[in-house]
């Protein structure tokens, strides 16, 4: 399969994040990107092409266009304010505050559309994370014109980004993104399924009272791990999405074997729905040596993953998500996509 990939993707490149109580290294790095491409060469997946840039209407269909407005102007502000380092976030609207009127401090506003303190913004993190769109959108368009199956090589990851906010290393929803462009470009329904390590909550929200798009996520319980707050068994939809979110947290130390169970679930759910397309949100950070993770794959299960992927017979957009194991995240990748080409 086709691989879409722009070096712009690569512009933005956090230096340190908030974890565990310390500025520590950041780990979604652009040398994930790096090595996950030149896996893709080494064993020969197929051609690597540039995205197509379609424009602001298509990020416009999924976020606000006030967060839109404040990721575009964001750089420029902050280095007013006479700084210069990345920006990160540190005060929130939580219970009992107001979120309008809006602030007009900058800081204000990092905290009005941001979830979390551990995703840094640089001065080219909107570029990049346009560019990442650019590559989801292509990846679909791709596969709505005939291809079997296209992957975009997206970073940075997405799928905790919602309607209007940016975090867990995530600013533009790059799976959102491309179901909305294809239901907006003939299709009746469509599937996203998540096998981020972390629940997809952004993806999840902007989809959560809709029954066009169908969202399943298996991830980590959100009891013990990030995002903490949504990601439970008892979320199915609301209104006309009710029945249209699946969620299947496990447990710490999960490993494929148990997590198989759980996947063949799913892929029941998806076989009832039929949809026109499925996404996948390609997660690598199942995987045993990930260091912020704490499930227990190991680089065969992902072949695994992508082989039962294609049993589903859907045309399929996968768009990488997280993994920090970065030595072997390479090698995780390709396995998944080469298992669903076997
Ligand atoms: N001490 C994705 O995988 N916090 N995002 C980690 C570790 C955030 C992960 C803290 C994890 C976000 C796309
Ligand atoms: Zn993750």
């Amino acid at each position: 399969m086709k691989t879409i990939f722009s070096q712009n993707q690569l512009k933005h490149a956090p230096e340190h994040e908030i974890s565990d109580g310390q500025l520590k290294p950041a780990v979604e790095i652009p040398e994930r990107a790096e090595i996950v491409l030149r896996t893709v060469q080494s064993r020969e997946l197929g051609e690597v092409v540039e995205p197509k840039d379609f424009g602001e209407r298509p990020l416009a269909r999924v976020h606000s266009p006030d967060y839109l407005a404040f990721m575009e102007s964001f750089w420029e502000r902050w280095t007013a304010t006479g700084r210069s380092s990345e920006a990160f976030p540190f005060v929130w609207p939580i219970r009992s505050l107001r979120e309008d009127p809006a602030p007009d401090h900058i800081d204000g506003l990092l905290g009005r559309y941001s979830m979390d303190a551990g995703t840094p913004i640089g001065p080219h993190t909107f570029e990049a994370a346009k560019a990442a769109a650019n590559t989801a959108l292509t990846a679909a368009e791709m596969v709505q014109q005939g291809e079997r199956a296209a992957f975009g090589l997206c970073r940075p990851p997405g799928h905790h980004a919602g309607h209007d906010f940016f975090g867990g290393y995530c600013f533009l929803n790059n799976a959102a993104i491309s179901a909305q462009w294809l239901r907006d470009h003939g299709a009746d329904r469509v599937a996203i399924l998540d096998v981020d390590y972390h629940h997809g909550n952004g993806t999840q929200s902007i989809f959560y009272d809709r029954s066009d798009v169908l969202f399943l996520s298996l991830h980590a319980d959100p009891k013990v791990e990030y995002p903490y707050f949504l990601g439970h068994e008892d979320e199915a939809g609301e209104n006309a999405g009710k029945g249209y979110t699946r969620n299947w947290p496990m447990p710490l130390g999960t490993n494929w074997r148990a997590y198989e169970e759980a996947l063949d679930d799913a892929c029941r759910w998806l076989l009832v729905y039929k949809p026109d397309y499925l996404i996948v949100s390609l997660g690598l950070d199942c995987f045993e040596k990930d260091p912020i993770s704490g499930f227990k794959f190991e680089s065969d299960d992902f072949t695994k993953l992508g082989r039962r992927l294609a049993l589903l017979g859907l045309p399929t957009i996968f768009l990488m998500e997280g993994g920090y194991a970065v030595d072997a995240l390479g090698t995780n990748c390709v396995n998944v996509l080469e298992g669903f080409e076997r």
